[in-house]
């Protein structure tokens, strides 16, 4: 079957996986989900019980979750090598290490700053001492981000990898909760200019917000989440 990977809205990291699937080139489909809505429905947990996105639907109809097992999964399948590299390379080693950099570090730096905005109920004190943990976090690990970057104009090479569809999503965070400005670093921000104004995320970003897009023709459209829980929940 067509693999279906089922991306959360709004913001979500799961968008990088989305553009990722246009510059892998091989047919799939989407299943779009409220992350603040639909995902809080017990049905959901079927998908993935720690009621998370990004979850991929894969060949066999399997359950995939976890972005770094999404992105292994691609990244098998990836024999062209659009998105990845010779899993012997050092350069596929490289690849890992920074994919791993961003989907632990980088991105949990950003959790007490949505632990605070999403607070059920509003502790001040408590909230003022996670945003300081967060941006403190989030400028930290921006630093490190920064010193990791060889060169442009992708987080490695001169074509988006995996590496760089994990970072996109969650990048983007930095405005979000208004954390500075991205020119601080200016590797991350050369290497976020080209890759927002890529075709694959504009198509990832837009479909988020709710657009009616067709990307690059490999997105075989989406599938309605109940459909999706129906059929391949577990
Ligand atoms: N470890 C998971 C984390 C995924 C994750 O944190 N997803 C966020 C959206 S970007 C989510 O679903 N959060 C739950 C929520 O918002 O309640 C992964 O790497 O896939």
């Amino acid at each position: 079957m067509t693999p279906i990977l089922v991306y959360g809205f709004p913001s979500g990291s799961s968008m990088g996986l989305v553009a990722a699937l246009e510059w892998l080139g091989k047919p799939y489909r989407l299943c779009r989900v409220d992350m603040f809505g639909e995902m809080r429905d017990p049905a959901y947990a079927k998908l993935n019980p720690r009621i998370e996105t990004p979850a991929l639907i894969a060949d066999k109809g399997q359950i995939v979750t976890e972005t770094m097992a999404i992105a292994a999964w691609l990244e098998a399948r990836d024999a062209e090598r659009r998105i990845s590299f010779d899993p012997l390379s050092r350069d596929a080693d490289r690849m890992h290490q920074l994919m791993a950099f961003v989907n632990t570090g980088f991105t949990g730096a950003f959790g007490p700053l949505w632990a605070a905005m999403e607070m059920d109920v509003p502790e001040p004190a408590v909230q003022a001492a996670w945003q300081k943990l967060g941006i403190e976090g989030v400028l930290d690990r921006h630093d490190k981000l920064e010193g990791l970057i060889e060169s442009g104009p992708y987080l490695m090479g001169d074509r988006p990898t995996l590496a760089d569809g994990i970072l996109v999503g969650v990048a983007r965070w930095l405005e979000f909760h208004q954390v500075a400005e991205v020119a601080r670093w200016p590797k991350i921000s050369a290497i976020r200019q080209v890759l927002e104004a890529d075709p694959a995320v504009v198509f990832a970003t837009g479909l988020e917000n709710g657009e009616q897009l067709t990307g690059n023709g490999c997105c075989q459209g989406h599938v309605a989440l109940a459909d999706v829980i129906e059929q391949y929940g577990v």
